[in-house]
């Protein structure tokens, strides 16, 4: 007999799956940094990569597993067959070009529009019951477009959105104050890119009100020049674009975190692009960033902010963004 005969006695089947596997599609510099993040933070131990790129898929997966012994004894799997997604409770999707340097997120539109054609329809196939979390650029019309073509209730369509320009703005906080990350509690909102909102009128410590010490804050007149670190957020990815060809770690990060309020039913408050038809006077059915609980069943809740008319101005503006750019899309 084989030494596994003579070693285990089976008594009952093992089963399929952890019912805690996630789908990560596009294995580029995003996607594994999430697939990482996830494995090495015990977000969930069943991981299944998805590309177009059979060999990249079999690196990755090798190097993954030969990692096993460090992490929680993982389940990876990689295939360019959606069959090997099937029963994920989380989809990520990652696949997609990239900004070049100096290139606007809203300039990738229709190329990754077309991508998602062949991806969405398969997740749900394969995942009736997913929900999906939209990485891939222009995030906030991916989002969109996800949802239009999945079929899936708004709740269960979600795109990265500003949980990493929030991160961003709570680093660059956190540098002028000496202050955590974590206890520096500052949000954006809006659009991830270029039109997103910094809500100043809420940036605080421990509630003390920053605007209460600095009623100027946040505004041209401020001769701190707070509003220098919404102009760094802005500006970052471009930055590290510059410097590096891509962004990963924060982003990688930023979507184990959001997996994780949703495998762990949660229901934490982060940025997320989110429907926001009705919220704050926005009349145009977009997707963006608004602090959402997340958990199980994906954004069950949006917090009605108390924002300042500018504020309000600033997001609305978003949105007309947002929809102008839907309106030109071919899907
Ligand atoms: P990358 O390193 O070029 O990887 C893209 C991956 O997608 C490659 O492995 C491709 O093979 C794969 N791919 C392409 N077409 C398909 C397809 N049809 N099916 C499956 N896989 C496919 O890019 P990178 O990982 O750097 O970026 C991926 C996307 O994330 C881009 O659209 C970025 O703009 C976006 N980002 C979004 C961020 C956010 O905050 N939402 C942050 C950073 C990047």
């Amino acid at each position: 007999a084989a030494v596994k005969d003579s070693l285990l006695a089976q008594v009952a089947e093992t089963l399929p799956s952890s019912g805690h596997k996630i789908t990560v599609v596009g294995i580029g510099m995003v996607g594994m940094a999430s697939a990482f993040s996830i494995l090495a933070q015990n977000v969930s131990k069943e991981v299944c990569l998805i590309d177009v790129c059979a060999d990249k898929l079999q690196g990755e997966l090798m190097d993954l597993q030969h990692g096993s012994n460090f992490l929680k004894n993982p389940q990876i799997t990689a295939s360019t067959d959606y069959a090997a997604s099937a029963n994920s409770r989380l989809c990520i999707v990652t696949a997609g070009v990239r900004q070049k340097e100096g290139e606007s997120r809203l300039s990738l539109v229709q190329r990754n529009t077309d991508i998602l054609k062949h991806i969405i329809p398969k997740l749900v196939e394969y995942s009736p019951d997913t929900i999906l979390l939209m990485v891939s650029n222009p995030v906030d019309i991916m989002t969109y477009v996800a949802w239009k073509l999945s079929g899936l209730p708004k709740n269960r369509v979600i795109g990265s959105g500003t949980n990493l320009d929030s991160s961003r703005f709570r680093f660059l906080m956190s540098q002028r104050l000496g202050v955590a990350p974590t206890s520096c509690h500052g949000w954006i909102i809006g659009e991830h890119g270029d039109s997103s909102v910094p809500v100043w009128s809420g940036v605080n410590i421990a509630g003390v009100r920053l605007r209460e010490l600095n009623p100027t804050i946040g505004t041209g007149e401020d001769p701190e020049k707070w509003n220098e670190l919404h102009k760094q957020v802005v500006d970052s990815a471009y930055e590290v674009i510059k410097l590096k060809g891509y962004t990963s770690w924060a982003i990688g990060l930023s979507t184990a975190s959001l997996a994780s309020a949703i495998l762990r039913n949660t229901s934490s408050v982060a940025a997320v692009s989110t429907s926001v038809l009705g919220e704050h006077g926005i009349d145009k059915d977009v997707f963006l960033s608004l602090p959402c609980v997340l958990n199980a069943n994906g954004v069950t809740s949006v917090v009605k902010q108390i924002l300042t008319d500018v504020e309000v101005q600033q997001l609305q503006k978003s949105a007309n963004i947002m929809s102008e750019v839907q309106a030109g899309l071919q899907f």
